[in-house]
């Protein structure tokens, strides 16, 4: 079954992306299991690192270039296996951004900005830096990145959902104009941890841009993280139960609990039955650091080495631009683009 999804270089990576997203990502490339349950031999994965799409927010050379660099290593050093699946950086392969303004020919204007991710960021820039039209259009290249795979399934947070149904809604336009090229992918949602709620304010989901005491980042030190842990927001009351709307604080804990320990957040509750909060962080803040300590001595390691960890998101680089050239060749030919001319 093929599967693709793609990340932002925009800084450290946190418990949020991990448990949300890429955790499950790598689990995808290695177990084969698609949501239906059905086994396959192994899922074909494509995971680029969308550095394209951090432009629209990143306008600094040295910081594009150490965050890309920095999630390269990120995500080898979390178990992604350049064997299992394809790695690679978006801008290493050009089709993206092709395809992407082919779709932007078939967009509405008003579908883009009804985008709830762009009217968040819109919100975010300053009256004098302007809204960029990258900002705008991010959902047709998102589109691109996908429908050039033509993947099944795409892992990503609940936050994605909307663009893509607009990939989707893409995708069926685009067969009806020219003809049939393009499957169209469902999300794939990770139910539990779906939404990674903040530490200090659980009705907003964990994020870099609410502070640091809101998220736990991957690289943080022990020190740091058993802080934050303790200092998290608790409810009223002293049960340890999962119950969203009563305890949203304790539920979330609960969550990151169960997503790192691979126990169920039931069992959990009858471990912690009759405990108290402290008993219930500590044990949290093990648990956390006991899923956090080997992927932190890895990026130690690979970080003595960042050319090699460049080494391998090249050769995927290669694999997807052989792929996404297939893909290419039809989509030109229905389009109406002269072959022989264009390549
Ligand atoms: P920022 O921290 O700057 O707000 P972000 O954490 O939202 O950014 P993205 O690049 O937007 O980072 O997200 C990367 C992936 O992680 C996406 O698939 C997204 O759905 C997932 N993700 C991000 N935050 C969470 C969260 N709190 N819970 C679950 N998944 C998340
Ligand atoms: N928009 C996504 C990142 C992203 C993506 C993709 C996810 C870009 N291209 C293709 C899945 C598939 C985000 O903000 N997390």
């Amino acid at each position: 079954m093929r599967i693709l999804s793609g990340i932002q270089p925009t800084g450290q990576f946190h418990l949020g992306n991990y448990l949300g997203a890429l955790k499950h990502w790598v689990d995808l490339s290695t177990s084969g299991r698609s949501p239906e349950g059905r086994q396959d031999k192994g899922n074909d994965c494509f995971y680029p690192i969308v550095d394209l799409h951090a432009l629209t927010t990143v306008h600094d050379a040295e910081t594009l270039r150490k965050n890309t660099q920095e999630a390269q290593i990120a995500m080898l050093a979390m178990g992604f296996d350049p064997e299992k699946s394809v790695l690679f950086l978006q801008s290493q392969v050009p089709a993206h951004t092709e395809l992407a303004w082919i779709l932007t020919t078939l967009t509405p204007i008003g579908d883009l900005e009804r985008m709830t991710q762009y009217k968040e960021k819109a919100a975010q820039v300053s009256k004098k830096e302007g809204i960029n039209a990258g900002l705008l259009t991010y959902p047709t290249l998102m589109a691109a990145d996908i429908l050039l795979y033509n993947p099944e399934y795409v892992p990503v947070g609940e936050d994605q959902k909307q663009h893509l149904e607009f990939t989707r809604n893409l995708a069926e336009k685009f067969n009806k104009t020219y003809g049939e090229v393009f499957k169209l992918p469902k999300a794939m949602i990770q139910k539990e941890t779906a939404r990674v709620m903040s530490l200090q304010d659980p009705t907003q989901k964990m994020s870099k841009s609410l502070g640091a005491q809101h998220y736990i980042g991957l690289f943080e030190e022990e020190d740091s993280i058993r802080g934050k842990i303790k200092k998290a927001v608790t409810d009223s009351g002293n049960k340890i139960k999962y119950e969203l709307r009563e305890k949203p604080a304790i539920s979330n804990l609960l969550a990151i609990y169960s997503g790192v320990s691979g126990k169920s957040i039931k069992d959990l509750e009858q471990e912690f039955l009759g405990k108290s909060y402290a008993d219930f962080k500590s044990s949290l803040a093990d648990a956390v650091m006991n899923q956090l300590r080997p992927i932190q001595k890895r990026y130690k390691e690979l970080s003595q080495s960042p050319a090699e960890a460049a080494a391998l998101f090249d050769k995927g680089a290669t694999k997807a631009n052989e792929v996404s050239q297939e893909t290419m060749t039809l989509v030109r030919k229905k389009i109406g683009l002269n072959e022989s001319l264009s390549r």
